[in-house]
């Protein structure tokens, strides 16, 4: 039994070997940054590769993140008692209007297993309560996902309100209808098309 073996369970999508595995690795008094990095974050990267590749799809990589989280469900309340820092805040949230949340908690979950902690508000967000979250959660970075041309003009409110009220925030965009000019039109500062993509853009904005 070795972190390795969590690494294994996870891109094997076995939550529930990736949480013994965990709690057993934990037991045995391993490193729990090691249990992080190499066990859980290590994985969600390659599966982001292969995502990327094609050679996974959606319901795989979600699969993944369940067993990632089941091993982070482990560590979690012990890392909040070191001093383990997160790599920065998120907070996530799907716009004004629109109900769609599969591939918003995608991109959440990946950005959990990257070692990010996120603040997910959930579905129709109003742009007013994204910018008073992002302050009270000192955010370093809100990440808007829309699934419906109809909300893409929520996304761009949100940005205002924003820039208006998030003390300098940074933003970025996600979302089927959404490209990289529209991130550009209204002031974003990235648009990423996938989860493993958004997790890249945001080790970017925030290094
Ligand atoms: Co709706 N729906 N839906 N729907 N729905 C779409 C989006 C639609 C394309 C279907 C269609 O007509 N072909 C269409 C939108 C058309 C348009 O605007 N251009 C549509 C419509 C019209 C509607 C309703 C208006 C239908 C109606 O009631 N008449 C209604 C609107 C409700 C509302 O939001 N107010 C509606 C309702 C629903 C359900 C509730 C039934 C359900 C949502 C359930 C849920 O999310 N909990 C639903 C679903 C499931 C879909 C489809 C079928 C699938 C969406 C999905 O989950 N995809 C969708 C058609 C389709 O996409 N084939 C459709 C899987 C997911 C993993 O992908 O969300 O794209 P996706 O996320 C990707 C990337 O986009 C990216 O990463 C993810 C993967 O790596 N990404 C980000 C997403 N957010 C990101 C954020 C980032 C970065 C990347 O950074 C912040």
């Amino acid at each position: 039994m070795a972190v390795k073996d969590i690494y294994q369970a996870v891109v094997g999508f076995d939550e529930v070997k990736a949480a013994e595995l965990t709690r057993a690795e934990v037991e045995a008094g391993a490193d729990l940054q090691v249990i992080l990095n190499e066990g859980l974050i290590a994985p969600m990267d390659e599966v982001g590769r292969l995502f990327s590749e094609g050679q996974l799809f959606v319901p795989e990589m979600l699969m993944a993140a369940q067993a990632m989280k089941a091993g982070l469900a482990i560590i979690k309340p012990l890392l909040a008692e070191t001093d383990a820092k997160p790599r920065g805040t998120v907070v996530i949230g799907t716009v004004k209007g629109d109900l769609h949340d599969i591939g918003k908690n995608l991109v959440a979950m990946m950005l959990e297993g990257a070692g990010f902690n996120v603040v997910d508000l959930g579905v129709d967000v109003e742009p007013g309560r994204f910018a008073s979250e992002a302050l009270s959660h000192k955010a370093d970075l809100v990440a808007l996902s829309a699934l419906l041309t109809t909300t893409m003009p929520a996304m761009e409110e949100t940005v205002s309100t924003l820039k208006e009220q998030g003390a300098g925030v940074r933003t970025m965009i996600g979302g089927a209808p959404v490209t990289q000019a529209f991130a550009d039109k209204i002031g974003a500062q990235g648009y990423a098309e996938d989860a493993p993509s958004a997790v890249e853009l945001a080790r970017r904005l925030l290094s």
